[in-house]
């Protein structure tokens, strides 16, 4: 699948921090420990609908991962996925009497000129779960003549499941215990009551077709890709086994996260998937969780097209640390707005004080598991400063102005609206 255009990223003077992130498989932040190839799957979107700020936030929060791993030296090989089949854009679909597979191109495409538009790097590779088919039957049909999948006792639709305890390590990534696993399981799109499973919890690899859903046809039979099998065979083909970072929203620690491991850790026989599993706190709106199901959403794009400032979206958006559930309301998009415009006239200023310890301290704080509301008060600090006529360094303004473009990724040209 295209992906969405890229933009330099400057490199900043002094001496970069090695990432410290948050994994919830062991509760601890820890040192990320990437080669000269730091390696990143972050989930992508289901697009059966915008962009909402939610979503946005999510990207936002892996982007830093991305941009602190450059500013350390490393290339970065990034991967997304687009779930463009699956129930909920297939109902969609059926609801506004729309094509499933047009519906999901119109999203896509905001969703690329969103990212673009905030400034997020773009994936290296980009793939959507149909054009990825091919490789997932692959993968289902190896899970199935090794013993570890079965198709479901029901002669009319055979689904094939995966037996959760397969790979030894079910547990690992979230290690809920299994009532909190089954309350999860039946929110986010498990069936643990549907008949012919040998467990509640065994998850769909394959979904056996049914009148009127589109399937491909293959040595599986007709039918199309569960969820889990989606990310894990489009990361593992990829980046391979223990690649750096799994990311996505805390919405899926289980069952996404821990199946995606589970899947690929049975089909290679090794152990983890990845070395951390980051996950990003869930913007809510007037009490409740920003979600499609909902209807409570703010779109980046209803936003662009109010000529919102993206620079002052961003700085909004990582303005709560990025592992907290959060609110979004119009004081935190005002402040946004305000900071950033404060920030635009320091960095225009033809001078301002020394710059280099403004910038160590921002990438101490972002280093530490992306502490941003830390590092955007240590760059208040300098652009008040700068701002009271303090210090006459004419090197200064460009430092600030570079650092928070490839750090943070905010732009501050004037060139940088939507
Ligand atoms: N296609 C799957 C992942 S393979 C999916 O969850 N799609 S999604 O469109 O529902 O969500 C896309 C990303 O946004 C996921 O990482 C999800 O965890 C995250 N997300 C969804 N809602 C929110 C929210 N309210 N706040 C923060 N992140 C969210
Ligand atoms: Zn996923």
């Amino acid at each position: 699948m295209q992906t969405w255009p890229s933009h330099p990223v400057p490199r900043v003077p002094g001496a970069p921090r090695p990432l410290r992130l948050y994994d919830t498989a062991t509760g601890e932040i820890r040192p990320t420990t990437p080669g000269a190839t730091a390696t990143m799957y972050v989930c992508g979107i289901t697009p059966y609908d915008a962009t909402h700020l939610g979503h946005a936030a999510t990207y936002l929060a892996f982007d830093l991962v991305h941009r602190q791993w450059l500013d350390n030296g490393h290339e970065v090989h990034y991967v997304q996925n687009v779930t463009d089949v699956d129930d909920p854009l297939l109902e969609r679909a059926a609801r506004d009497h729309d094509d499933w597979v047009v519906l999901a191109m119109r999203e896509t495409a905001l969703f690329r000129e969103d990212m673009a538009a905030l400034r997020v790097l773009p994936p290296r590779d980009y793939l959507g779960a149909v054009e990825s088919i091919p490789e997932i039957v692959e993968a289902v049909a190896k899970l199935l003549s090794d013993g570890v999948a079965y198709r479901a006792d029901d002669e009319q639709y055979p689904d094939i499941y995966f037996d959760r305890l397969a790979s030894g390590h079910f547990g690992s990534v979230s290690n809920y215990d299994e009532p909190t696993m089954l309350r999860y399981f039946a929110e986010r799109g498990g069936d643990p009551d549907r008949p012919g499973k040998r467990h509640p919890l065994d998850a769909q690899l394959w979904r056996a077709a049914r009148p009127g859903e589109p399937s491909w046809d293959g040595e599986l039979g007709a039918g199309r890709p569960g969820w889990h099998v989606e990310c894990s065979v489009i990361a593992l083909n990829r980046l391979g086994m223990t690649f750096d970072v799994q990311g996505g929203g805390s919405d899926l620690i289980f069952p996404h996260h821990e199946f995606s491991a589970a899947h690929a850790e049975s089909l290679t026989g090794q152990h983890p998937f990845a070395r951390h599993y980051a996950h990003a706190g869930m913007i809510g709106l007037d009490g409740e969780k920003m979600s499609k199901s909902r209807g409570n959403l703010v779109f980046v794009s209803r936003l662009r097209a109010d000529r919102v400032d993206m620079m002052g979206l961003r700085l909004g958006l990582l303005s709560g640390h990025y592992r907290t559930d959060r609110a979004w309301t119009s004081d935190v998009l005002d402040e946004a707005l305000a900071r950033v415009d404060r920030w635009r006239q320091a960095v225009a200023r033809e001078s301002g004080p020394p710059a280099e310890d403004t910038v160590a301290r921002l990438r101490d704080h972002l280093a530490d598991d992306l502490d941003t509301p830390q590092a955007l008060r240590a760059v208040d600090a300098w652009a008040a400063a700068a701002l009271a006529g303090d210090g006459s360094d004419p090197t200064a303004p460009a430092l600030i102005r570079d650092a928070l473009d490839a750090l943070l990724g905010v732009a501050l040209q004037p060139a940088a609206m939507p």
